[in-house]
């Protein structure tokens, strides 16, 4: 495309974005400091303001402000907020997901799902809304009571990334919301609007079942913005997803104050292949999980662990199925594969490949641009590299979709590689041998978060804890018993008999 076609289509691009923020009712401020870039052409989609350290500090001083009220509402009230969301998600699904679409690049299923997602986790919430369940001790004392009680946190600072840009903010505020806590949301700077639709949504919802609004606030910015929200004391729980480097400047200063944090970092995630594996099934599992959101998720596939007697046979499948993959404008059907965020993401893939082939790495297939709606847009074929060995290189993240192939003899030498990385969010077994797939999932075997039989390593349900170990940064979200991060627990002992007996059969005077 010619630079004047270039700049039609964003200016089109942008007045879309404008009109689906217009119809989720909120409007776009005519300036800001902050540039907002679609990937989709690589043009400026909109301006908002980058907000520094006093509005971020009177964002909390609202929110702390809000939780003082919101703590004393029953938990299944505060959960109305989070169902009338849940059907506003509903009405507005496909606008919701058309953004993310334009600011974040997703194809449409992806951004659909991404927003069903939200609306999974908010049903999730509701229900558990009711069960915010304290256990009962049997105490050693006669006469006595001793139980636990979960009570809200406070402020919850949530610091989201643009690959995700609505979900993981739903994971994070369905939950805390239910729990009595108050949000105060920095999105990805590069994806401030998706942010702007999901916090005018929110807040409506609020207003409609009479709950205070300010349980919600958003600030959006730089590291500037986020560093102000990491550093205050009245933000109880920082929930930060990100780059490892970001979590390891965030963690320190959040437990210098006390504060607690939740990390969703890095992930460098594997699936073993082994002779027994039904090769059609992972073919599919492996190119949704590689390619997919073109390689931009924490738990995209990035390395791939092949038996030797099958690696061949397996890596010409994949060579030709890569070979079907349509690359271009995510906006348009058919397409799987999207444009990667930004330059700099391109720059890291370019890079990692040239690394690659300097230590005797076979690219099998991508990794070039395609040239499709101008110079600042990156559209990439997803590239299939096998490594020698499991170098360096290959123990780094690159948030692009670049596949490494290893092979092994062995399956503990298989889930030693799969072990043998910084990172531990996901990790995935193609086998139909049970021993094998016990194995894998033993105390012994994958060390990560999430560890998957028979699927890829993406595509998470909500239902389940989601967070990895190592680098990945230790945090949970979104289902299971993940709601107590965002919690107190307070032990209470109670005495209702006449005697004060101590514990430990002290006698005391
Ligand atoms: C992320 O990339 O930060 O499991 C989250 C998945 C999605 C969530 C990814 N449900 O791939």
């Amino acid at each position: 495309m010619t630079q004047t076609v270039t700049d039609h289509f964003t200016e089109q691009l942008s007045l879309r974005a404008r009109a689906l923020l217009h119809g989720l009712g909120a409007d776009l401020p005519t300036e800001g400091a902050l540039t907002v870039r679609t990937p989709v052409s690589g043009g400026v989609l909109a301006r908002v303001p980058a907000d520094g350290p006093q509005d971020v500090a009177a964002a909390i001083a609202r929110a702390d402000s809000a939780f003082r009220a919101w703590r004393t509402v029953p938990a299944p009230v505060r959960a109305a907020v989070v169902r009338r969301l849940a059907a506003l998600l509903v009405t507005h699904r496909d606008e919701l997901a058309e953004l993310v679409t334009l600011e974040a690049g997703k194809i449409g299923a992806e951004a659909v799902g991404e927003v069903q997602e939200m609306i999974d986790v908010c049903e999730f919430a509701v229900g558990l809304s009711r069960q915010l369940y304290g256990l009962t001790m049997p105490s050693e004392r006669p006469g006595h009571r001793l139980m636990e009680t979960w009570h809200p946190l406070g402020v919850v600072g949530v610091i989201s990334a643009f690959n995700f840009p609505v979900a993981v903010w739903a994971w994070n505020t369905a939950i805390a919301l239910v729990c009595g806590d108050t949000v105060v949301w920095k999105p990805s700077e590069t994806t401030p609007l998706t942010a702007l639709a999901c916090h005018t949504l929110l807040r409506r919802a609020a207003a409609e079942v009479g709950a205070d609004p300010e349980v919600h606030q958003l600030v959006t910015g730089g590291a500037e913005a986020g560093e102000a929200l990491v550093d205050d004391r009245r933000v109880a729980l920082v929930s930060a997803t990100g780059s490892v480097r970001m979590g390891a400047a965030v963690a320190p200063r959040v437990a210098a104050r006390f504060g607690r944090c939740l990390l969703e970092l890095g992930g460098n995630n594997a699936a073993i292949v082994t002779p027994s594996a039904d090769l059609d099934l992972a073919v599919r599992g492996i190119v949704f999980a590689a390619a997919g959101t073109a390689g931009q998720r924490c738990t995209s596939l990035r390395r791939l662990i092949v038996h030797h007697s099958v690696a061949d046979g397996l890596v010409e499948r994949l060579r030709a199925a890569y070979d079907q993959l349509r690359v271009g404008n995510p906006l348009d059907e058919g397409v799987l594969v999207g444009p990667l965020i930004d330059g700099r993401a391109f720059d890291a893939m370019q890079e990692a490949l040239a690394r690659a082939r300097a230590e005797s790495g076979e690219i099998v297939c991508g990794g070039e641009r395609v040239e499709l709606v101008g110079p600042g847009a990156y559209y990439v074929r997803p590239a299939i590299v096998r490594m020698p060995a499991q170098t360096e290189l290959v123990r780094e993240e690159t948030f692009a979709p670049i596949l490494y192939v290893l092979t092994y003899d062995t399956i503990d030498e298989a889930i030693g590689l799969n072990n043998a990385v910084p990172q531990g969010l996901s990790s995935a077994i193609f086998t139909l041998d049970q021993r094998e797939a016990e194995r894998f999932l033993a105390a012994d075997g994958s060390d990560c978060g999430i560890a998957n039989v028979n699927i890829g390593t993406s595509g998470a349900e909500i239902g389940g804890a989601f967070g990895g170990e190592k680098h990945t940064g230790g945090g949970r979200e979104s289902g299971s018993d993940s709601w107590k991060t965002y919690m107190r627990r307070a032990t209470n002992t109670i005495n209702y008999s006449t005697g004060l007996p101590l514990a430990q059969g002290i006698h005391f005077g």
